[in-house]
């Protein structure tokens, strides 16, 4: 064997199929600040963001569910915030077919709103709510600030921080990682530096500290809705005394330090709409408590034998060489030099994985899903509350989740989905008169559907949010091919359709409209936004297709389908974004939801009408926010250019992110992380239109390459390596059984493989 390792890696040299590089972002210096520089860790319910400080080690601290707002705030309020404004959707539908836009857009300003307001300061307590970080870990060490080296890293396939320092001489290291089966965070420190641990908790908490076993614990209660929350801090390796100014340690050359935290949060698929206690759930003392003591004895070794375990089968699902050369420069330098115009395909790799990292960090089973910033946040509420935003950024955040091989980080978002289809009744009830369920395009823990108190539609008024959310069910399902899943989902999904159904009104040219809709953040009022029109297809195909899997009706979807006013293209060629031709070419608005029905969605499937599509896309730029360039990377991709997608991910690389990689709207907000890693992915590989189409967008800045793991619609997994720009090999997984056609070019080969076995093709 060991004679043929050298041929073999000669051999995968020759093939493009170079090693992965090491995946780590790098800082020669602490944090300076939190949102560009901070290494974020997590398990999906636990978050914390490491600065690495020398002489004062500082992490932020989050729980996902430590959030304001809810029924705990006035069940009664929360919950009938609703009026009847379906009663006035046949006048608004009137004015829409007399062309009186005006009329159609005051009406539907003054009625389709809540009486929940979005601004903190309009009402108190707040109802809406917002996420909350729990506070900062500090803890003193002995070091000075000066030191010979320092560098801190976070290593992408361990799930761990580390910050290594030399100072007069000595080394000192501190390892953290946060683990998923324990539900504990792990800090170690060696080399004798820790002294004193201090917990700040946020603004608002109202709490009290005890001595625990070798620590404390922090226990507080939110003001306004009672949320009930605990932080427990216990050290391993040393004596720990609890006093007024902290955790005192005594010196040792190795201290552990862990973190067990939890809220009374719970999430409730069927809550009793006047209980105010619909969402509270277990003792947070009693569960950070038992955490705690199961962690302290497993010690450090355990801990992170165990993490590893749990992390690393997950991330290694999928690796990618795009070329390049690691290095050891630190992040911040690589971007820069990037931003200068240098080629890293290295560099683009580990984004590619970082955005798989994030998602591992920030959604696993029980939690709930990952919000605007993850799960990572510095602050007393912050941008837009650090919400669920169902008009594209939610979404996005799941993106990858099939495609990148990441099926573990699904369940809070089938979770969330589910949170939010009782209360979606009433709203889909009271504002449009329809069966289903639908969501407004804010949201929160608590169940929260119906538009804002608000006059402005064009943040609040989203009626095929819940439908859009709906398509991911499908999605998981065609990736996975897991009937049984699809059955207990199923329900979820229907009601959607059914919603769809039931918003749309056959209009003066007999074709079936969305009346009143509007194109997300953008606006007008209209008679039938394609985005509406768009993701109302794309969930009638989706329930159409589970039901003929199912073995269910599906006749009212496809009659529906039949319908639907159709796509249409304007005065300069593009797809249009609303039933009349108003489009600005001028125009960079950076929502680009006409065109879901070429990504995430794939009813944008004619020549003429991707045409139309690249008109649109080439009118908008390659510029915005860092969400809408990752959105705008995957469209391109989807139109087969993968030199243009290219142009965008260098865009949203170099414009849209921090030096730490966390993705820039700004301020940081986590999309376009998702995005980005999911449209990449897009690049090498599509399978949305009954084939698995291979390198489909391939740039010419990656002309050698190899990628393993990703996933395929039908049940499929794939290895891919390519030379020259030319695919080489593709090993196709098959996990379903199901045939499939893979498409590279013009060439097409037919497989029917059983599950679980394999097949290289070299092309
Ligand atoms: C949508 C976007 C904004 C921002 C916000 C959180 O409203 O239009 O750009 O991302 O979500």
């Amino acid at each position: 064997m060991r004679k043929l390792i050298p041929i073999l890696l000669l051999l995968m040299a020759l093939c493009g199929c170079q090693q992965q590089p090491s995946l780590c972002i790098r800082f020669d210096a602490p944090a300076a600040d939190w949102e560009s520089e901070s290494l974020p860790l997590g398990n999906g319910f636990l978050g914390a963001s490491l600065f690495g400080g020398v002489s004062e080690e500082r992490l932020v601290l989050n729980e996902k569910s430590l959030w304001t707002g809810g029924p705990g705030t006035g069940a009664e309020a929360y919950w009938g915030c609703q009026p009847e404004a379906a009663a006035v959707l046949p006048a608004i539908r009137e004015a829409l077919s007399q062309d009186d836009e005006q009329l159609a857009a005051w009406l539907t300003a003054v009625h389709f709103r809540s009486n929940v307001p979005y601004d903190r300061g309009t009402e108190e307590p707040f109802r809406f709510g917002f996420y909350s970080t729990m506070g900062e870990l500090c803890i003193d060490t002995h070091l000075s600030e000066s030191c010979l080296s320092y560098s801190r890293l976070l290593d992408l396939s361990s799930a761990t921080a580390s910050v290594d320092i030399v100072q007069e001489g000595h080394p000192y290291r501190r390892d953290a990682f946060i683990s998923y089966p324990d539900r504990v965070l792990v800090l170690r420190f060696s080399g004798d530096q820790a002294c004193c641990v201090r917990f700040v908790p946020c603004s608002i908490a109202e709490g009290s500290f005890q001595a625990d076993d070798n620590g404390f614990c922090y226990s507080a209660r939110l003001a306004g809705n009672g949320l009930r929350w605990a932080v427990r801090v216990s050290a391993l390796g040393t004596q720990a005394t609890w006093t007024e100014e902290g955790l005192m340690l005594e010196p040792s050359d190795e201290v552990t330090l862990l973190v067990t935290a939890a809220t009374d949060y719970r999430m409730n698929f069927d809550p009793d709409f006047t209980d105010p206690a619909a969402y509270v759930g277990e003792d947070p003392l009693a569960l950070t408590a038992a955490w705690m003591a199961s962690a302290r004895e497993k010690g450090y070794a355990g801990l992170l034998e165990a993490h590893l375990q749990d992390y690393r089968p997950l991330f290694d699902k999928v690796a990618l060489d795009l070329g390049g050369k690691d290095s050891d420069l630190p992040t911040p330098e690589r971007l820069r030099l990037y931003r200068e115009g240098a080629s890293d395909p290295a560099l683009e790799a580990l984004y590619y994985q970082y955005g798989r990292y994030l998602l591992l960090a920030s959604s696993r089973k029980g939690s709930l899903p990952a919000n605007l910033q993850g799960i990572w946040h510095n602050g007393v509420d912050g941008p837009w509350h650090v919400d669920y935003h169902n008009n594209i950024n939610v979404q996005m955040n799941y993106w990858p989740v099939e495609s990148a091989n990441l099926d573990a980080c699904f369940q809070p978002f089938e979770d969330y989905i589910r949170l939010l289809e009782k209360p979606g009744s009433v709203t889909a009830q009271k504002f449009f008169g329809a069966r289903g369920w639908t969501a407004s395009i804010s949201a929160n823990p608590f169940g929260f559907t119906p538009p804002m108190d608000s006059y402005d539609m064009s943040w609040n008024y989203c009626p095929v949010a819940g439908p859009w959310l709906a398509t991911a069910l499908w999605e998981r399902y065609d990736f996975t091919r897991d009937t049984t899943w699809l059955r207990g989902v199923y329900p979820l999904l229907k009601e959607s359709a059914d919603f769809a159904c039931d918003l749309l009104w056959r209009g003066p040219d007999g074709h079936l409209w969305a009346a009143p809709s509007y194109s997300p953040e953008h606006g007008p009022v209209d008679l039938g936004t394609t985005f509406s029109h768009a993701v109302i297809r794309e969930v009638l195909l989706d329930a159409s297709a589970a039901a003929e899997v199912l073995g269910e009706d599906s006749a009212e979807w496809q009659a529906v389908l039949q319908e639907i006013a159709p796509y249409q293209t304007g005065r300069y060629g593009q797809l249009m974004e609303w039933s009349r031709d108003i489009d600005d070419p001028a125009d960079e608005h950076r929502h680009v939801n006409h065109l879901f029905g070429l990504y995430p969605g794939h009813t944008l499937d004619t020549p003429e009408l991707r045409e139309a599509a690249r008109v649109v896309l080439e009118h908008r730029g390659d510029g915005a926010t860092g969400w809408s360039m990752g959105w705008k990377l995957g469209l391109w991709a989807r139109l087969g250019d993968g030199d243009h997608a290219y142009k965008l991910l260098r865009n949203l690389l170099s414009e849209g992110t921090l030096d730490n990689l966390w993705d820039n709207h700004p301020p940081f907000q986590i999309d376009g992380n998702f995005g980005g890693t999911a449209s990449i992915t897009e690049m090498l590989v599509q399978s949305h239109d009954g084939e698995i189409v291979l390198l489909p967008a391939l740039p010419s800045a990656w002309p050698d390459g190899s990628v393993k793991g990703l996933c395929a619609r039908g049940g499929f997994e794939l290895d891919l390596c390519w030379k020259n720009g030319i695919l080489k090999e593709v090993t196709v997984h098959s996990q379903s059984g199901a045939p499939c056609t893979l498409r590279y070019g013009d060439k097409v080969v037919q497989l029917d493989l059983p599950a679980g076995k394999h097949k290289k093709i070299t092309w």
